[in-house]
């Protein structure tokens, strides 16, 4: 890596974002880019080859810890939604987080470029809520085709022998032209637990998923890829999730969410109509919570690719994703 002067490529840089948080720009040859605050390890930014924005981010996003900031990839750990006795999807999204200067090594070797290590691990001040040792370790890649990984490591760090539990979710919010044009692909027929209606179990039924009004839905035990088509702008989002074979739990569910007008006025960082600009499809571990021993690591892993619409890349290949960091 070399200064930007020098006219050579600049594939992470460190800088500083909206009220002077710290951030990361990960850029690939082709013009690709991605933006991570360390503020909640969120990635707030996608951009493809055209310098189109794939993530949706609200106008009214405050960038004010100790408050989540609203769109992007926002992580919610150790606890999904409300199901637990912690704030409303864990702590992980508002802490800041660090620079791991020396994460372990993945299984392989990757040969991307744009990539940044985080890390967040327990405090005393968490120790109160939560009570257990972990390092969290988050690697976001951003690959030479514009696709965006991450990859995150859990570890149990506990020093009494006790075992912890978690749920959790990489809560993505895509842009979308207009919701009542977009279609997900992948859930239909599936199993789903609807938070709207207080957590009642529904099959899906019938084709493809669209949207008429507010959603809020986990669906149970979904395939590792999910397609979002945006027929408006004919481009497709795949969203590509796998994990080692002793988290056999790993992202069991898939939360569909969309506020709709009624409740996006009422939340203060949501502009009015934004509503119709984003979709969060979210790969979580939801129903069944993970357990870790102490020593313990779980792995969980995203992969966003956005493609025309009329190009399919195939099934996903579980041995790729696992070898590729
Ligand atoms: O993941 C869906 C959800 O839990 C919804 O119930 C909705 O409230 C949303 O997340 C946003 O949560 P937040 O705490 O960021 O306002």
């Amino acid at each position: 890596m070399s200064s930007p002067s020098s006219g050579e490529m600049v594939f992470v840089e460190h800088t500083k974002g909206v009220n002077g948080l710290p951030k990361v720009i990960l850029r690939e040859v082709r013009g690709c880019s991605a933006e991570v605050y360390l503020y909640g390890a969120q990635v707030t930014s996608w951009k493809n080859e055209h310098g189109e924005e794939l993530l949706f981010l609200s106008s009214k996003a405050t960038f004010k810890p100790p408050k989540a900031i609203r769109g992007g990839i926002p992580i919610c750990f150790p606890q999904f939604g409300v199901q637990g006795s912690l704030e409303q999807h864990g702590f992980a999204r508002n802490r800041h987080w660090m620079v791991d200067p020396d994460p372990p090594p993945f299984l392989t070797c990757s040969p991307n470029k744009a990539f940044i290590d985080l890390i967040l691990k327990h405090s005393e001040e968490d120790a109160k809520i939560w009570p257990h040792r972990y390092e969290f370790r988050l690697r976001v890649t951003l690959g030479p085709g514009g696709d965006l990984m991450m990859t995150s490591r859990i570890r149990n760090t506990n020093t009494d022998g006790k075992p912890f539990m978690f749920t959790f979710s990489y809560h993505t919010y895509f842009a979308i032209t207009d919701i009542s044009e977009v279609r997900v692909e992948g859930l239909e027929t599936l199993d789903y637990l609807d938070y709207l209606k207080n957590k009642e179990r529904f099959t899906e039924q019938g084709d493809a998923i669209t949207f008429e009004a507010e959603v809020d839905k986990a669906y149970l035990s979904t395939p590792t890829k999910i397609a979002i088509i945006d027929h408006e702008r004919k481009r497709t989002y795949e969203l590509r999730k796998d994990g080692l074979p002793d988290a056999a739990l790993l992202f069991s569910s898939a939360v569909v969410w969309n506020p709709w007008d009624k409740k996006a006025k009422a939340t203060p960082d949501f502009g009015d109509n934004e509503y119709k600009q984003m979709l969060c499809v979210e790969a979580a571990c939801v129903e069944k919570p993970i357990t870790l021993k102490p020593g313990e690591e779980w792995r969980g892993r995203q992969e966003l690719s956005a493609v025309p619409s009329s190009y399919c890349s195939g099934q996903l290949d579980p041995q790729k994703a696992l070898q590729s960091s």
